[in-house]
């Protein structure tokens, strides 16, 4: 495409290149960057669908103080005397900044300088503590530094790569596409799968582990036990290792009975890991969010370490990062115990190397808080001003309600968005209009060390300025010099630079020789940069960056989540087409058709058990909080450990909020809070109606369960509750404003209302209720609204399409709109290939989010073929 602005995704830490055209009326065509090494060209259906969230309005366009307009200058001076005189009153410790893996390194880099140098205040944490902590505290125990020691080529260069703890299908889809392309050319090659769910991924997986919450350490212990007593162990390259024996004296505890595991699985699995020199072991949020994280990550390293399985293509252990700049952020010393560029906060001679690079008059010298405990220190009044970027802690924090209940009770609080009224923005003092992904500039690092730009492809709207603007003015207002850049290629080039003292210190981060680079040109470029290492792995000569060189293995004991009788243990995580707190996804139509709802998959046993029937309504308690889910029955997830996905909002839907669930029960070595696994009760939520809404406007209705999703055209809206409504046309009236509906159907004693309203002729608003769940088309519905005055074949209370038009069903493949029963249809007439598939649906054949899905349809039906 020429003219198209080379830029970078800003979901996922595959970190996909991607070329955006603007088309002169604000919008952005979207399509891969064939030259990113990292996707080359292709795109998942969230970075395809990037066009779909570019619109602005709705936005925040101006900062706002108490919920009122007000000028730039006054809401900067505000947060600067905020800070100033908590830290005058209370010291530095009394402020902090809660900051994301989405920021780019320039405004991370801005935000670390001014706490950590300035402020004197280690106050600095970021949604990363919830992400990758697990990792990074695994990272130095074993290696002495957070390094990431493998490339992606590696994942098509192995013989077998185990995923554990990872949905790479939905949550990094292209690198997942990269390995199934791989097995493709090289069917020898085996996947492994370790999930106590049978995700996505599992399809294109030549096993899959059904492991028992929680018991990673112990599969892992068993694994170096296994290791050593089959003489698998590297003789050349333990003498770099510390620590062997001690860990597998740990590992002995290990028990094949807490895996929960077939015991041929298991035997399989540990003979395919010990038998295959080139070996990934990818992991994610299964494994880091626990409260014996760090040590799960541990138990995996310690198996590539005893087998030197390390830095050599096709092998070692591959953490793969979740958000666009998780990477960027561990680089830049954007934890609250770390320092800049791999540097330790709590080496002396860091800290004054650092200290003298900024001319910084204060620095900070001990860590600071982590998120849970900082929100707990925000909830006890010890911090007194609070700056938020980036972020959305309302929802995404473990015991989210008392997390909000925090913020809204601080002294000061500060947030800096894209949108007015996230959950967060609502409990804001002073809202900071940020300019989003495609309106800025800066650099990114994926998960194997690539750092590539994000580019302006469109003008920021209203008054929004990038973060790291607003962070260097308020910096300036508290009387703070070294902020005055002019733009992030000033930032970047001065990070670089520190880097290269880093480096003269030993740290591994040196990209000083990118200090004079084109920054507007500058294209992907992996570090390590040295002569003898551009583009090259690390710890493969078995030189690590401890004090003796040597890596550390750590003794792991094997722990398990704790549940009480009665109660279930609540996994939670991420569906293929939306992103957190949906703030940019949930836009798009498109990506909202998937799954339009949030759920509790429950297994059959469970459900019979709690006689709960498929879309019943769940309620779901735990000491923490409360939710209402739609109840999914499927045996992908095991009895007693549902799953919930956690993107839902009190925008979208205030019941769905999943954190509302989680305890602040974190790791204490890495601080991560423990997400995979929340005890709670579930029982049956008795509705007295269940309804749904399809409305060209966006209403909030007055009940206790409410999910709101986007259509082209509108809105629909599940709804129920537990009281009855007495009159349902009077309600409808109120809540839509449109008047009298202009058709009903209905049954009052049956407890069955239709109603439809027109506006100007085309279908404003359809409502139907019922006493269970609200069996309907609604695919079809969507079609109908804003459409035309119904004639007799689309009458919208039908509520599903007239015999001779075939109901797809609810989308699979988003991009070209393809519905399940089309393709259930296809493959009962023979198509048996997702090629196929293809081919005659085109379902699956752009972005191919979705071929794991269309792969797991095919084979449901040979399954069942083969029991009948
Ligand atoms: N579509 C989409 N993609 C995303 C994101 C998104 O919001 N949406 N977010 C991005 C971010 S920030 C992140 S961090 C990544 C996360 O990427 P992932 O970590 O792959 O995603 P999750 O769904 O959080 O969890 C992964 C899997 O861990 C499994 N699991 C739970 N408990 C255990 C256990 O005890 N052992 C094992 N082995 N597995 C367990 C869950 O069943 C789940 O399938 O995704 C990134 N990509
Ligand atoms: N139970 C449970 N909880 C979890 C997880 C889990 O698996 N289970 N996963 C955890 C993980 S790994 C993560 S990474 C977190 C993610 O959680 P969050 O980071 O809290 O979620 P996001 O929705 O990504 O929040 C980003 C916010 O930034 C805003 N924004 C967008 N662009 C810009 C911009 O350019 N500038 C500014 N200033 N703001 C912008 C968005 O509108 C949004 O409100 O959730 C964590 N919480
Ligand atoms: S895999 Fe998808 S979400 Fe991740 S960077 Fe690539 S296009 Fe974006
Ligand atoms: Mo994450």
């Amino acid at each position: 495409m020429s003219g198209a602005v080379r830029t970078t995704c800003p979901y996922c830490g595959v970190g996909c290149g991607v070329l955006a055209m603007p088309d002169g009326k604000g919008g952005l065509a979207i399509t891969g960057d064939p030259d990113h090494p990292a996707n080359r060209g292709r795109l998942c259906v969230k970075g395809a669908a990037l066009g779909e969230t570019v619109d602005t309005s709705g936005r925040l366009l101006a900062p706002r103080i108490g919920g009122a307009d007000a000028p730039w200058g006054q809401a900067l001076d505000l947060i600067a005397d905020r800070f100033t005189d908590a830290i005058a009153q209370y010291g530095p410790d009394s402020v902090a900044m809660y900051v994301s893996g989405q920021l780019l390194t320039e405004d991370y880099y801005v935000a670390n300088k001014l706490m950590k140098g300035f402020v004197g205040s280690a106050n600095i944490d970021t949604n990363s503590r919830l992400c990758m902590a697990s990792s990074v505290a695994g990272h130095r125990r074993a290696f002495g530094s957070d390094t990431v020691p493998g490339l992606y080529d590696d994942l098509e260069q192995a013989d077998l790569v185990v995923l554990t703890g990872s949905n790479l299908a939905w949550c990094h889809p292209v690198l997942h596409q990269r390995i199934l392309a791989a097995k493709a050319a090289r069917p020898d090659m085996k996947i492994v799968v370790i999930d106590p769910r049978r995700t996505a991924t599992c399809e294109g997986a030549d096993l899959h582990l059904d492991i028992a919450p929680g018991a990673d350490a112990h599969l892992f212990n068993l694994l170096l036990c296994h290791l050593f007593d089959t003489e698998q162990t590297s003789a050349t390259f333990l003498p770099h290792v510390t620590g062997f024996d001690a860990a597998l004296t740990a590992a002995r505890a290990a028990t094949a009975q807490a895996t929960g595991l077939d015991p041929a699985d298991l035997a399989t699995f540990l003979d395919l890991w010990a038998g295959t020199e080139k070996t990934v072991t990818v992991y994610s949020q299964g494994i880091n969010q626990s409260d014996s994280g760090t040590d799960k990550v541990n138990a995996i390293l310690n198996c590539h370490l005893a087998t030197g399985r390390i830095g050599r293509p096709g092998m070692g252990p591959f953490s793969v990062t979740g958000q666009p700049n998780a990477m960027g952020g561990r680089e830049v010393g954007g934890l609250a115990n770390m320092l800049a560029c791999h540097l330790e906060l709590e080496n002396p001679a860091h800290r004054r190397a650092v200290q003298t690079f900024w001319n910084a008059p204060r620095m900070a010298d001990r860590p600071g808080l982590k998120a849970v405990d900082m929100f707990r220190a925000v909830e006890d009044g010890r911090i007194k001003a609070l700056w938020i970027i980036h972020t959305n802690p309302a929802v995404t924090m473990p015991d989210a309600d008392r997390v909000a209940r925090a913020i809204k009770a601080c002294d000061f609080v500060a947030v800096s968005e894209v949108w007015p009224d996230t959950d967060t923005a609502r409990l804001a003092d002073v809202l900071l209009p940020a300019s989003a992904w495609g309106e800025k500039d800066g650099t990114v690092t994926n998960s194997e060390r690539m750092i590539s730009r994000q580019r302006a492809a469109l003008p920021a709207p209203g008054q929004a300025r990038p973060d790291w603007w607003a962070i260097a003015q308020v910096a300036r207002r508290m009387g703070f010099q070294g902020f005055d850049w002019q733009d992030p290629a000033a930032i970047f080039a001065e990070y670089a630079a520190l880097s290269g003292v880093a480096g003269a210190l030993g740290s591994d981060f040196d990209i000083s020789d990118l200090a004079g680079a084109d920054y507007g040109a500058l294209a992907p470029v992996l570090w390590p940069q040295g002569p003898a290492q551009r583009g090259g792995r690390f710890f493969g000569t078995g030189r690590f960056h401890t004090p003796d060189g040597r890596a550390r293995m750590v003794p792991v004991t094997a722990a398990l989540p704790a549940r009480a009788p009665g109660q279930m243990l609540l996994n939670t995580g991420r569906i293929r087409d939306q992103w957190h707190t949906m703030t940019r996804t949930a836009l798009s139509p498109r990506l909202s058709r998937h799954l339009a709802e949030p759920y509790l998959e429950l297994h059959p046993d469970d459900a019979a058990h709690l006689t709960l029937a498929p879309a019943d309504l769940a309620q779901v308690d735990s000491p923490q909080g409360r939710a209402l889910l739609r109840v999914l029955i499927s045996d992908r997830v095991a009895p007693g450990h549902p799953f919930a996905p956690i993107h839902w909002t009190g925008q979208t839907a205030p019941t769905g909020r999943i954190d509302a669930l989680v305890p602040g029960l974190s790791d204490p070595i890495s601080g991560q809070p423990a997400s995979k696994s929340a005890p709670v009760t579930v029982t049956r939520y008795g509705a007295a109606w269940h309804g749904y809404l399809l409305t060209t406007r966006s209403v909030t209705p007055d009940c206790a369960y409410w999910a709101r999703a986007r259509l082209r055209g509108g809105w629909q809206i599940e709804m129920a509750d537990a009281s009855p409504v007495p009159d349902w046309q009077l309600w409808a009236e109120e809540l839509l404003g449109l008047g009298a509906p202009s058709m009903q159907l209905g049954d009052a004693r049956r407890g069955v209302h239709r109603m439809a309203f027109h506006h100007q002729g085309r279908l404003a608003a359809a409502l139907f209720v019922a006493p269970g769940p609200v069996l309907l088309s609604r695919d079809h519905l969507a079609g109908l609204l804003g459409g035309p005055m119904a004639d007799a074949d689309s009458h919208p209370l039908a509520g599903r399409p007239p015999a001779d038009r075939p109901d797809p069903g609810p989308v699979i493949c988003a991009c070209l709109n393809v519905g399940r029963t089309t393709i259930l249809n296809a493959i009962l007439q023979g198509t048996d290939s997702v090629e196929a598939l293809g081919t005659t649906l085109g379902a699956g054949s752009n972005c191919g989010s979705c071929r794991p899905e269309l792969a797991a349809l095919i084979s449901g039906h040979r399954r069942q073929l083969a029991a009948e």
